[in-house]
C-alpha cells in the first residue's frame, strides 16, 4: 500500500513515455534555431535522438520562405500537457510570436506522438492531427522511428510515409 509520502510525491506512479517532436524554422537563422531546439530538448528528454535537418517547401500555408525541418525522439516522465507547455516555452526562447496562424516562425516544436496515447483536448491533440499528410514530419521521423505505430490508424510511420509519397 503506498503510504502518505508516496501519495503526495508528484512523480509517484509516473512512468516513462517515448515521444516524437517535429522541429521547424523558416525565419531568421534557421540552423541556430533548430540547434537550440535540439539542445533544449536534450535537456528535458532522456535518450534524445535527432534526425538530420532538411530544407522543405512550405506545405499548406501561404507563400513564405522555405523551412528547415527535423524530428526528435526521446523519453519523458512529463504528462502531455506539461510537455506541451515546455515546448511552447522553448519556442518563446527563440522569440516565437503568434500574431496569427500560419506566419513564418523562428522555431516551431510540435508534439507528434506521445507513446500510444490518443488525446483530444482544447489546444492539445495527439497524435498531431495533420502529421499523416506531412512529408516534412514523416521523412525525418522515419529516420528515427520507422516502426512506430500510429495509435489512430494502426499504420507505421514508414507506411504513412509511403502513402504520402505515392500520392505525390
Ligand atoms: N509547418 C506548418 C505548415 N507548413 N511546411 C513545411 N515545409 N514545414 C513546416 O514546418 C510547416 C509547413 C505549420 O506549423
Ligand atoms: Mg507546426
Ligand atoms: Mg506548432
Amino acid at each position: 500500500m503506498p503510504g502518505p509520502v508516496a501519495a503526495s510525491c508528484p512523480l509517484a506512479g509516473l512512468s516513462s513515455t517515448i515521444v516524437a517532436i517535429a522541429l521547424g524554422s523558416n525565419l531568421g537563422d534557421r540552423t541556430a534555431h533548430l540547434a537550440h531546439g535540439f539542445d533544449r530538448l536534450a535537456s528535458v528528454l532522456a535518450d534524445l535522438r535527432r534526425s538530420s535537418p532538411r530544407e522543405t517547401a512550405p506545405q499548406g500555408v501561404e507563400a513564405q520562405p522555405p523551412f528547415l525541418n527535423a524530428a526528435a525522439v526521446g523519453v519523458t516522465r512529463l504528462q502531455p500537457r506539461a510537455l506541451l507547455d515546455t515546448l511552447l516555452a522553448i519556442e518563446s526562447e527563440r522569440g516565437r510570436t503568434r500574431a496569427r496562424l500560419g506566419l513564418p516562425r523562428t522555431l516551431d516544436l510540435d508534439l507528434i506522438l506521445y507513446g500510444q496515447d490518443v488525446i483530444d483536448e482544447p489546444g492539445l491533440q495527439v497524435p498531431h492531427p495533420r502529421f499523416r499528410e506531412r512529408l516534412f514530419v514523416l521523412e525525418p521521423l522515419a529516420e528515427l522511428a520507422a516502426d512506430w505505430t500510429d495509435p489512430v490508424t494502426g499504420k507505421t510511420v514508414q507506411q504513412l510515409l509511403q502513402e504520402v509519397r505515392s500520392e505525390k
